[in-house]
């Protein structure tokens, strides 16, 4: 249902991100695949859903989990072919469902042909496609030190790959099987519209662009600052928000969208991007993108470093929520709690143990009712949680795995990185679906590509469908008020118990309606302040058990009052 006719259909949708290698196998052969997700459009539809965000799975060696693309128009056989994706395009849109592709961008996979030219011969014309350089004078080519930039990769170890054919070094932010393209160059940026075009015409509906915000190097290519207890230097001064990402973002959307008259989602992935530069890659007038994933609020239990586990505090995350909500309501967010690149958000703000589904619950509330689009990885929405690794043979992610490798060759003891591992892995995001409480919960007949959590028998699809108030019922309740009250998605937002130490409490105001969103984010009873109070006054509970003084642990409610006409008495 539309709020407004002539609001973009991504203002009031949720989005569900399927990570095809872990939602469903069809064909027993241990991976997720296409004909798997449109086996469940089903409960998509029934949790009601507006659209469905697709992790990549276009050809890949599979370096990365298919973030490593070789070959940009065509389906990986393990997940099926491009049949299989039209008819998922065609059901889910039966179903009012739209398909949002994962187009990554940044880099190919080094054995996608570009790279393959590029790297053929130092004077083949997709050479420039890429960012080759020479050695840095004075050192041996090939060796530790000769590598054009100090930079260190997202992944591990230098961003530079040597290449002793050529005598010269390719840049690789991620994997050295992800060679970043060059931008600077418009025939690689031509070549990224046409791969945007031809999907188009198949029937997606937008894009989630894989970090886009990098797209963009500082041409000088300056070396980075070596932080202590580094090895490498920090290459986001180079390349997160570059000096030419908003051209190249404007420009994306003249090429690819300009003749267009129907709505098309653009969400950017941008680690790194603070609001201000948020405000410039969303705001309507800039036409680059309709909005962006930060991740300020999936730092806050991290030090300088991704694996520097801090503890959560709620008065920390809500100041990072709230600042965004506010910085940036002429434009628009995207609200999420995790994807398939973070721990289980019940695992790490929630109580897993002790209030396992009423933590799920309260922290879906606070993320659906910002204003804002939500996005639901699979599984949050029974609640998923980590899995319980034990040893470093249980991790698949190579960003975990080349971690753990380089910090124990520079002397970490194998349990402290371990335990880092465990809280903030991204293999945590990426166990099989829980559909049901049978073998391998009901994601494949075969062996699982990764392991099911073992919590499956009792926390999985089947089981929480029969029983309302479930986390699986919570989330649909969720989808459901935004799709009936338009004050969900255009209320302005502002903060209540601002200063309190558990409490994530709200309202937002559309018209003559005020919504009062409260969470108790703690483990223990918490009174309501006075603040609180006020603005629950004379509202009616329309999600939540009870309007009683205290909120039980993690306990959330939604109240809704309508301000009387002027002059009514
Ligand atoms: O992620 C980019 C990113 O910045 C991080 O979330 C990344 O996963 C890593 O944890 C940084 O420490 C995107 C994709 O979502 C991710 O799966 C890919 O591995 C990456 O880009 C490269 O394509």
């Amino acid at each position: 249902m539309r709020t407004d006719q002539d609001a973009p259909w991504w203002r009031a949708a949720v989005v569900y991100q399927v990570y095809p290698r872990s939602f469903a196998d069809s064909d027993g052969d241990g991976v997720g695949d296409l004909a798997g997700i449109r086996e469940h459009l089903d409960h998509l539809e029934w949790l009601g859903v507006d659209a469905l965000w697709l992790s990549p799975f276009q050809p890949s060696p599979m370096d990365d989990n298919g973030y490593d693309i070789s070959d940009y128009r065509a389906v990986d056989p393990i997940y099926g072919t491009l049949d299989d994706f039209d008819a998922l395009v065609a059901d889910a849109h039966d179903r009012g469902i739209r398909i949002v592709l994962d187009l990554v961008a940044n880099h190919t996979s080094d054995e996608h042909p570009w790279f393959r030219q590029s790297r053929s011969a130092s004077d083949h014309p997709r050479r420039d496609w890429y960012w080759w350089r020479r050695p840095r004078d004075g050192h041996v080519p090939g060796q530790h030190g000769a590598e054009p930039t100090n930079w260190g990769s997202f992944f591990s170890g230098s961003a530079w790959a040597w290449d002793p054919t050529s005598d010269e070094y390719y840049l690789h932010l991620f994997s050295p099987k992800q060679p970043d393209l060059n931008w600077e160059n418009p025939a690689v940026r031509q070549a990224i519209h046409d791969v945007a075009r031809w999907w188009l015409r198949r029937g997606v509906d937008g894009f989630r662009m894989d970090v886009i915000n990098l797209v963009s190097k500082d041409p000088a290519l300056p070396d980075g600052v070596v932080r202590p207890g580094e090895e490498y230097g920090d290459l986001g001064r180079s390349v997160v928000d570059g000096p030419r990402v908003h051209e190249y973002l404007a420009e994306f959307r003249r090429e690819v969208f300009g003749d267009r008259t129907d709505v098309v989602l653009l969400v950017g992935e941008a680690p790194g991007t603070g609001l201000e530069e948020a405000r410039r890659y969303t705001h309507p007038d800039r036409r680059e993108l309709d909005m962006v994933f930060h991740f300020e609020h999936v730092n806050v239990d991290r030090g300088e470093f991704k694996w520097d586990l801090r503890p959560f505090s709620v008065p920390a995350l809500r100041r990072v929520l709230a600042t965004w909500q506010v910085g940036l309501a002429d434009c628009w967010n995207a609200l999420y709690w995790d994807n398939h690149d973070q721990p289980r958000v019940v695992s790490r703000f929630g109580d897993v143990t002790r209030f396992r589904d009423a933590s799920a619950k309260a922290l879906a509330t606070v993320l659906h009712l910002q204003r804002g689009t939500p996005f639901v990885f699979q599984g949050d929405e029974i609640g998923m949680a980590n899995y319980p690794f034990t040893t470093i043979e249980d991790f698949d992610d190579i960003e975990s795995v080349n971690h753990y490798r380089r910090s124990v060759a520079l002397g970490v003891a194998p349990e402290d990185v371990l335990v880092s591992l465990r809280a903030m892995s991204r293999d945590n995001g990426r166990t099989p679906m829980q559909w049901d409480d049978g073998p391998q919960a009901g994601f494949t007949r075969g062996r699982p590509w990764r392991p099911v959590n073992p919590d499956h028998v009792d926390v999985n699809v089947a089981a929480q469908r029969e029983v309302p108030g479930s986390v699986l019922h919570h989330y649909r309740d969720l989808i459901r008020l935004r799709h009936e009250e338009p004050v969900v998605v255009e209320g302005t937002f502002s903060l209540l118990a601002a200063e309190h130490d558990h409490l994530f409490a709200f309202t937002r105001e559309h018209g003559d309606t005020t919504l009062v969103v409260v969470a108790n984010l703690s483990s223990g009873r918490v009174g309501l302040p006075d603040d609180v109070r006020e603005a629950c006054e004379g509202a009616a509970l329309v999600l939540g058990e009870r309007a009683a003084g205290v909120l039980d642990p993690w306990e959330s409610r939604v109240l809704r009052r309508t301000r009387a006409p002027e002059g009514a008495t």
